[in-house]
This record gives C-alpha cells, sequence and structure tokens, in this order.
C-alpha cells in the first residue's frame, strides 16, 4: 500500500481484519510493505497500522515479486501515475477515489488496466454499505417500479467553514484536481450510476467561499490540520450542485459541499420510482427507507429497514447478531474482500477503473458547463 493518512488508516484496517470476518475468503492477507515518502512517518505507520516491512520509493513496491496487490491511497494527483505504473507491474490494483484528476488521466488509466489486463477496483466504498447494496437489490428487483423518475442527493459537510482552516491539500487544484466536487459529489454520481445508470447532460454551478486561508503549517488526525502564518489562495470549489438527465428518462438533483454547517458527513440520497421510494442517509447507514406503493392504502408510508439481517442483507453474515449495527470502516472492509476474491479468480467486479472513468465523465461535464455557463453533455 502506498500512502498512509486518511484512506491508509482506513484501508489498512480493512486488509487486517478482512479474514477475520471473511475466514472463507480464498486467500489470506498478508499486509507485506507500506510505501510513503516521509522515511520516519512511515515508518511509525507502518507499525500502528501493521504493515511487515516499509519502503520509501514506489517502485521499489511494483518491483516486489512478492506483492500480489498495490493498493493506493496517496493524494488525488499521484492516482493515475501509480495506477498506470501498477498496472504495467502485473500486480492487480486498487485506487482510492477519484480514478484520476481528470478525464484524459481517467482515460489512461483504463487504457492501462485493459492492455496489462489487469485486476483493478476503484476504492468507491459507499456502494459496499449494506443499505446501499441492497437498495440495488430492491432495485433490480422492480421494488421501485420499472420506471425510475429521480435522484435526488446531498453530501454535506461542514470542517471548512473556518476561514481561519488552513489550505490543506484537499483545497489546492493541483493535488486535488477539484473541491468539494471530486470528493463528494463523486461519491454521489457513482451512486447515481450504480442505482439508476448513466446520465446524459448536466448543467451545474460551483462556488468558492473563502478565497484565500493561511497554509498548512502541520497535518493532523482525519482531516485536522494546524495554519501557519502565510495566506495562501484556495483554488478549488467549496460547493457544486448540479442537475442531470439520465439515459433512462430519471432525473438528477445532486449537491455537495464543504460550507453546510453542522453537517459532518452528511451524504444522503433519495430514489423514487413509479412504485416505490427509498431514502438513504450514510450516518444512519444501518437504515434503508423504504416507501412501496403495494402496501394496502391507509397503511402506506416510510417503512425503516434495518439493514442487518444475516441471510438477507447484504455482507451481514460476516458481522454481527441482527441490529449489532456496523459503521464507516466496514465498507472498506467489503471492498477488499470483494477485491480478495476477484484477485484469486482473476475477473473484475464493480466498482472498476470504467467505473472511475464513467464517474470522472460526469464530473468533468459538471465542471464545463459551469465554465459555459450551459448544459454540457457527458
Ligand atoms: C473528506 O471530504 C472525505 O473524507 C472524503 O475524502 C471521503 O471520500 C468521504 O468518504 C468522506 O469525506
Amino acid at each position: 500500500m502506498v500512502g498512509y493518512n486518511f484512506m491508509g488508516k482506513a484501508h489498512s484496517n480493512a486488509w487486517r481484519q478482512v479474514n477475520h470476518f471473511f475466514p472463507d475468503l480464498p486467500a489470506k492477507v498478508e499486509m507485506h510493505t507500506l510505501c510513503g515518502r516521509n522515511k520516519e512517518a512511515t515508518q511509525k505507520h507502518a507499525g500502528i497500522y501493521g504493515w511487515n516491512r516499509v519502503v520509501n520509493d514506489y517502485q521499489a513496491l511494483l518491483d516486489n515479486p512478492d506483492i500480489d496487490i498495490i493498493d493506493i491511497t496517496s493524494p488525488n494527483n499521484q492516482h493515475a501515475a501509480m495506477a498506470i505504473a501498477a498496472c504495467q507491474s502485473g500486480k492487480a490494483v486498487l485506487c482510492e477515489k477519484p480514478l484520476a484528476m481528470n478525464l484524459a488521466e481517467a482515460e489512461a488509466v483504463v487504457a492501462a488496466a485493459r492492455k496489462h489486463k489487469t485486476i483493478n477496483m476503484v476504492c468507491h466504498n459507499y456502494r459496499r454499505a449494506p443499505a446501499i447494496a441492497y437498495a440495488k437489490q430492491m432495485i433490480e428487483n422492480g421494488d421501485l417500479g420499472d420506471r425510475i423518475f429521480h435522484f435526488r442527493a446531498r453530501y454535506a459537510q461542514d470542517w471548512i467553514v473556518d476561514p481561519s482552516f488552513p489550505l490543506v491539500w484537499r483545497l489546492q487544484k493541483e493535488v486535488a484536481g477539484s473541491g468539494s466536487h471530486g470528493d463528494l459529489a463523486a461519491h454521489l454520481i457513482d451512486v447515481a450510476n450504480y442505482l439508476v445508470g448513466p446520465m446524459k447532460e448536466v448543467c451545474g454551478l460551483m462556488e468558492t467561499f473563502v478565497k484565500e486561508r493561511p497554509v498548512l503549517a502541520e497535518v493532523g488526525a482525519g482531516l485536522s490540520a494546524k495554519a501557519g502564518a502565510k495566506m495562501g489562495k484556495v483554488t478549488v470549489d467549496d460547493a457544486v450542485s448540479f442537475v442531470g438527465r439520465f439515459k433512462n428518462g430519471a432525473i438528477a438533483n445532486i449537491e455537495a459541499t464543504r460550507f453546510a454547517t453542522g453537517h459532518k458527513n452528511g451524504m444522503e440520497f433519495e430514489i423514487n420510482g413509479n412504485k416505490g421510494s427509498i431514502m438513504f442517509a450514510f450516518e444512519d447507514m444501518n437504515r434503508l427507507k423504504f416507501f412501496s406503493a403495494s402496501d394496502p392504502a391507509g397503511k402506506q408510508g416510510f417503512r425503516d429497514i434495518l439493514v442487518s439481517e444475516s441471510d438477507v442483507h447484504p455482507y451481514w453474515k460476516a458481522w454481527w447478531p441482527p441490529g449489532h449495527i456496523i459503521g464507516y470502516e466496514h465498507t472498506f472492509v467489503h471492498t477488499v474482500a470483494d477485491l480478495i476474491t476477484n484477485v484469486v479468480q482473476r475477473k473484475n467486479t464493480h466498482p472498476t477503473f470504467e467505473d472511475g472513468l464513467k464517474c470522472q465523465q460526469v464530473l468533468d461535464a459538471v465542471t464545463a458547463s459551469v465554465k459555459t455557463r450551459s448544459w454540457t453533455k457527458v
């Protein structure tokens, strides 16, 4: 694995736990090597997370014949080049989202994966929240009917509302690619692609509310950081909002912001079909709300499904008795569990790099639409 900050912590935990909770997987994980540029920090995090060895040169990971899977959790501007090099090495590749900084990069990654027949996955972990995986089954089962009308979604955070919060890499275009758009809207777009299908056109707006911030003095845990004295320019969007049309006729209404005061990780969506609707809110991720128009008159209403029944709900067999709920980190455990099976069977499952590219196509179309102030084809 390369990288050891927020996503490195989430992925490491997944690799460490996966055989414990999925004992029937066809392979046992050895957490072979952690790679990072800063020698001391890499060593320290390898110790905390449970990696057996440390290297400071990415090529050393790729050259090691004992390593089967490369996991990329470095900042966004390194994803594409690292993923392409990993494909060339013949190993399987898991890349944290977003797959790339822009469409051209994402296309190059997909081309490399095709050329080298790479087993690949992009880590859109929310697909593997049991409620979202179950929503997929319900939609395929026709529980919402045979026509979807709306995908309405919002990703609301507030960690940079304070203008004295420093200029971390997530706020710099050359490292992050974009702001709330590629970081948060990307998740909603991926869920939309997964549950409703591809979009054909979009029209959006973006805003950067705080245009200058103190430069970064020190990175802290999670998303925290300490500010330095000088000021620097914020080069990404703080908030994005767009509408879109799906190829199947449904319409999308999507918003992502880091300025929703009071909201911490408010990833929420609703899908309305001709026979039913579902609602999901990540901060209550063990529940899926479902309305069925087939319920008898007088007894209709949104019901609350606790998605924790072993024989019914995706991934639950691995965990606890019903109602003994799970959290954010489990979505990563599910992701690597499925990846391990694929690596052994030499096949790909969603979300592949192609799915990452499809997400990037929507992201780029929205950005173009904001620039030209017009509807843009995906
Ligand atoms: C920060 O905005 C962040 O950690 C994202 O980078 C993640 O992708 C998202 O899952 C939660 O918020």
